[in-house]
């Protein structure tokens, strides 16, 4: 069988690298578009750099990526780059829509215009459900965005279904649930907190500021949900899937046990600032992901527990040599 081209758009963030291994590791050419940036952006694929090619494009660019789709014959395409912080959102909604929301047309339009039979994959997200509307939500559970962010990607959601049904293109929306690792970007919740608590650890920090600890999320590790993206390229047809793990936690949880993995009590630390309370909040997130575990065999491996766990002993690792002596 000859090997197949992935193209992953979005590939120097979290999911990008662990999505770049796998394939990696199946054995696909992968292509990586990346933008024109001024500094490296290539620390989480620092030791893949070499076994992936690199073209430049911008999800605001339509030529850019039709020329990429063309001149690189993807099989599949991976369509991860977004605008992905909700806070964000809210300060730059235009540019999240153009981003989150239009830049998915813009790569289905090249699938569409260079060869429809490309297969393609859209980064949905739970952010979708947003004030829910049914517990535990699943593909059929009514949207309810909350933020610019989650009214973009809804948008992306159903522009994918529409291309699927308008060109019978293969494309597919997994609803993907928080997803986290030592690779997430340290403006998320978790990896703040696995940051902070390493900082205060070593004495480089001395208090840690978050906002509402009470919303709920149902979190998992990043490495065994970007398997859920490619069993979904893989299946003999395009259909949509939510991916989670069926717990949920309070960010208080997950401080408490952050804390605890370093030996600290979180309450002599923890300071709430409203600062970073958002104008609308989602409150509790809790998956179903039994069509994916029936249908794409995939169940995740890693705990909460060890996940957080994971997270502030990487992130002491990391620090460790900046530590004052
Ligand atoms: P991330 O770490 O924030 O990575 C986002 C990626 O998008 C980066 O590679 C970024 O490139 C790229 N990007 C942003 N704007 C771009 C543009 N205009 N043109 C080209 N590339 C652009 O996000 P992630 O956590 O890996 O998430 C991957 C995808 O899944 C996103 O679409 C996110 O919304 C979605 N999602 C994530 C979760 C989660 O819990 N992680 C859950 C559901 C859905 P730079 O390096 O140049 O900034
Ligand atoms: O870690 P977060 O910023 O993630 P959020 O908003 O759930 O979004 C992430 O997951 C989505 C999937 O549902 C993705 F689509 C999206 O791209 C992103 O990856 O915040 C989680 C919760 C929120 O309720 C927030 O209010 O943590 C609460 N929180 C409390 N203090 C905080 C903080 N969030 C951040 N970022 N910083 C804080 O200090």
């Amino acid at each position: 069988m000859s090997q197949k081209t992935a193209l992953i758009t979005g590939i120097t963030g979290q999911d990008g690298s662990y999505l770049a291994e796998l394939l990696l590791k199946e054995g696909y050419r992968v292509v990586g578009m990346t933008r024109r940036s001024s500094t490296d952006v290539h620390e989480r694929i620092a030791h893949i750099v070499d076994e992936i090619e690199f073209v430049s494009g911008d999800l605001l660019d339509q030529s850019s990526i039709t020329a990429i789709v063309s001149a690189v014959r993807p099989d599949e395409i991976y369509n991860l780059a977004a605008q992905s912080f909700v806070p964000t959102s809210w300060t730059q909604p235009v540019l999240t829509g153009e981003f989150t929301a239009l830049g998915v047309t813009r790569v289905l339009e090249a699938v569409r215009s260079v060869n429809p039979k490309i297969k393609f994959y859209q980064a949905s997200s739970s952010e979708m459900f947003g004030k829910v509307q049914e517990t535990p939500q699943r593909e059929t559970t009514p949207f309810y965005p909350r933020s610019p962010y989650g009214v973009a990607k809804i948008y992306g959601h159903w522009i994918t279904i529409n291309y699927r049904e308008s060109y019978d293109v293969f494309a597919v929306s997994g609803i993907l649930f928080n997803h986290e690792s030592a690779r997430r970007g340290k403006e998320f919740v978790t990896r703040k907190i696995s940051d902070g608590v390493a900082r205060i650890k070593l004495g480089l920090q001395q208090e840690l500021r978050l906002g509402n600890l009470d919303a709920q999320r149902d979190w998992g590790f990043a490495g065994d949900y970007v398997r859920a993206m490619w069993l979904m390229l893989q299946q003999p047809r395009p259909d949509d899937y939510v991916v989670a793990t069926g717990r949920t936690h309070s960010v208080r949880d997950f401080v408490r046990l952050a804390f605890a993995a370093a030996d600290l009590d979180w309450e002599r630390y923890v300071v709430v600032d409203p600062r970073f309370y958002r104008p609308a909040e989602v409150d509790v997130l809790v998956g179903d992901a039994s069509k994916a575990y029936r249908e794409l065999g995939w169940e995740p491996e890693v705990s909460f527990e060890r996940l957080v766990e994971t997270m502030v002993l990487a992130d002491l690792d990391r620090l460790r040599p900046f530590a004052p002596a």
